[in-house]
């Protein structure tokens, strides 16, 4: 099976504890403080892996989580930072973040690198927050939580040239001949179920590479017969051989077929009919096939939209005019400008972080004051609740963001209980 949209669950590592401690030293009984920082957590990593080809991979393992950062030590010692977690992804895939449908970024070149999930630092120990009023403080930060996100992956194969046509019209075939791969061949409609890539190399030592894509029927942009799922690998090419079969077995009216697969494009994706495409008649070996071919070329030629579309005529059997298209393709590949691709709207290809508005909001559920919002949540993660100093700490840094006097101008009075997380405190003016 060609597995080529996935879901997964992403969760970098939190960062590690900072920690109270402090010196001891032999006749000073309570020395300075000596609690060390926490380590970073791991990030969670996506890297192009050449070797990849499909996201199987991903069908059965759904949850990636980096590990977390090691908590700080006494003597000032700094916890361990934890490793990222990279994980392949094959040339082509994009990211998005699947609750939002935002691009993350675009993975196109081998070993480009996209960090999907940021590790949390570590928390501060308590040697950072001395001060000559607090020379001993009992302060001390959590590390910062993991970014945690639901990505969608998506692949779209990387080709120059893409093999279009209604189906058992010789994509295959041809595929099979002017590459080395060996692409599944049979006389029946939709033989092929998932695209098949092949590297054409050519003479002058030139090369450019060919994705056979499933058969198109009217419809397809509906969903019809293998639908608009393979449709969307042609976006990424640059030109199209469009095949049109001449020996009168598969396409009852070619001109026609050739019309309603142009409809099919056009309806998925406008900007696919601004996409070079290169007509080629096949199974020209077949008797009665010049007259179809004819016949088809006048009915081209009456055509408004394509009557300057190029023709090169080919059989697979006898290779004639192999040759000549593959020359052409390679020339219209070598003009064209480097990205005619419908490109994806991309917020920041290298690294992405959730946008932070004001940081909370609040509810009154039943009386009780309910504060949410991602960065007073990570705020409250990191403080260490154990310690009544690094609390009233964290109580300053809700007065700082706002959510003190927020709470009076909706009314809130002393003594009422506010609660952030499943931590429940009271409110004291
Ligand atoms: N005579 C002749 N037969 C051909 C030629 N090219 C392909 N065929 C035959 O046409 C049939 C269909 O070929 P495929 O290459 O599987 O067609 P396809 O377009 O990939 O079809 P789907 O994958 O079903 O969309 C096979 O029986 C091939 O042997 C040709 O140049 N001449
Ligand atoms: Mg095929």
């Amino acid at each position: 099976m060609f597995v080529d949209q996935v879901k997964i669950d992403v969760k970098a590592g939190n960062g590690g504890n900072g920690i109270v401690a402090f010196r001891r030293e032999k006749f000073v009984p309570n020395g300075g403080p000596a609690g060390g920082d926490g380590g970073r957590g791991g990030s969670v990593v996506f890297k192009v892996d050449s070797g990849m080809r499909t996201l199987m991979d991903f069908r059965y393992k759904r949850k990636f989580k980096a590990d977390p950062g090691r908590n700080g030590m006494n003597k000032q010692m700094t916890g361990r930072s934890a490793q990222d977690l990279v994980i392949g992804v094959p040339g082509g895939t994009i990211v998005k973040d699947a609750e939002t449908g935002e691009v993350i970024g675009d993975l196109v070149d081998v070993d480009q690198e996209l960090v999907v999930a940021k590790g949390g630092r570590g928390g501060r120990g308590n040697m950072h927050f001395a001060s000559p009023r607090n020379p001993a403080p009992e302060i001390s930060e959590n590390g910062e939580p993991g970014d945690e996100r639901i990505i969608s992956l998506e692949l779209k194969v990387l080709a120059d040239v893409g093999l279009i046509g209604f189906p058992s019209v010789g994509k295959s075939t041809l595929l099979s001949v002017v590459t080395s791969a060996k692409p599944k061949i049979a006389e029946y409609h939709f033989t092929t179920l998932v695209p098949n890539l092949g590297m054409v190399q050519l003479d002058n030592g030139k090369d450019f590479v060919i994705a056979d894509i499933p058969g198109l029927i009217e419809g397809a942009s509906q969903g019809v017969g293998l639908g608009f799922e393979f449709l969307r690998h042609v976006e990424r090419t640059k030109v199209l051989l469009h095949l049109v079969d001449m020996s009168g077995i598969t396409e009852i009216e070619p001109f026609d077929n050739f019309k309603k697969i142009n409809n099919e494009l056009r309806k998925y994706n406008p900007a696919l009919m601004e996409r070079y495409q290169i007509i080629v008649p096949t199974k020209m070996d077949v008797s009665g096939a010049d007259e179809n071919l004819k016949e088809f070329t006048e009915k081209l030629k009456a055509d408004s939209e394509f009557a300057d579309t190029e023709v090169f005529p080919i059989s697979a059997i006898t290779h004639d005019g192999l040759q000549n298209l593959m020359k052409r393709t390679a020339e219209v590949l070598e003009e064209l400008p480097d990205n005619p691709l419908v490109e994806e709207e991309t917020i920041d290809s290298q690294n992405y972080s959730y946008s932070e508005d004001k940081g909370f909001e609040i509810n009154n559920e039943d009386g009780l004051w309910v504060i949410t919002g991602p960065k007073i949540e990570r705020l409250f993660k990191m403080t260490d609740t154990t310690h009544d100093e690094s609390m009233l700490r964290f109580a300053r840094q809700m007065r700082g963001m706002g959510i003190d006097d927020e709470l009076r101008s909706l009314g809130a009075k002393n003594g009422d209980s506010v609660q952030i997380l499943d931590f429940v405190f009271e409110f004291v003016e």
